[in-house]
């Protein structure tokens, strides 16, 4: 959208966010040497976790890991990312990194990647890394509705406090309520489009839009066009609201 007129289609919300590519705002930061962040979804907004995207035209090398206590998932847009422990995720590879992981993280020349970052709610163990590639995982219809495929690319055991699914909907296809339930997410529109409802409010939605769905905020996703569509989501999971 041009938004020569002061226009965009983002609106923050008090429990609910759409954020668009043309006021996506790049910062630099001193974690991330080399790299232009846009910090999409953060605490300041009522969110307990941050969602942001990651570029970097001539690759990074050796960033930091994340600052103690917290825990870092990596999906990878384009180009290639590697950790100093030997992984090495292509497009559409992820990474989970637990709290107080130590690997350093790299980038081929180009890369781009979505980050969330979120105080880890340890159950017993913490786990270990996971690393995968999207193409590896099976989808799984959600309830029993095989237009709507659900590919989950974490472990669903309670040492983990969130969950990062893929959800691939048929032209045409839709969530079969409003849900409303007191976990957040964060979601990244990858392909495709349609109308998102968040609240009271009909967004239209397409590649590249980012949304922050606060606690209990009544939400529900419409595909349109003739090709699927496909977001990521996280939401926190396994623990109680209390
Ligand atoms: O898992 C979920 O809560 C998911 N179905 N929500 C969503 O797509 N907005
Ligand atoms: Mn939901």
């Amino acid at each position: 959208m041009k938004s020569s007129f002061g226009q965009t289609r983002s609106d923050i919300r008090r429990n609910h966010a759409l954020l668009t590519p043309e006021s996506h705002e790049w910062i630099t930061s001193p974690d991330w040497p080399g790299a232009e962040l846009a910090f999409l979804i953060s605490p300041d907004m009522g969110a307990k976790f941050a969602m942001g995207l990651v570029r970097s035209a001539g690759g990074l090398s050796d960033i930091a890991p994340a600052a103690s206590g917290i825990a870092r998932f990596v999906f990878v847009l384009e180009g290639s990312v590697s950790f100093s422990t030997g992984q090495s995720l292509g497009t559409e590879g992820y990474a989970f990194l637990p709290p107080e992981d130590a690997a350093t993280l790299s980038t081929s020349a180009g890369a781009r990647f979505v980050l969330f970052e979120w105080r880890f709610l340890a159950r017993g163990d913490v786990p270990a890394p996971v690393f995968g590639s999207l193409g590896d995982i099976e989808g799984t219809p959600l309830r029993g509705d095989d237009w709507l495929i659900v590919q989950k690319m974490l472990p669903t055991d309670a040492g983990f406090d969130g969950e990062f699914n893929i959800m691939n909907f048929h032209p045409g296809a839709s969530l079969a309520y409003v849900e409303t339930h007191f976990m957040e997410h964060g979601l990244l529109m990858l392909d495709g489009g349609g109308v998102y409802r968040l609240d009271d409010r009909w967004y239209p939605v397409g590649k590249g839009d980012a949304i922050w769905m606060g606690p209990h905020v009544p939400q529900w996703f419409g595909a349109l066009g003739r090709d699927k569509s496909r977001y990521l989501i996280y939401k926190n999971y396994n623990r109680s609201p209390l």
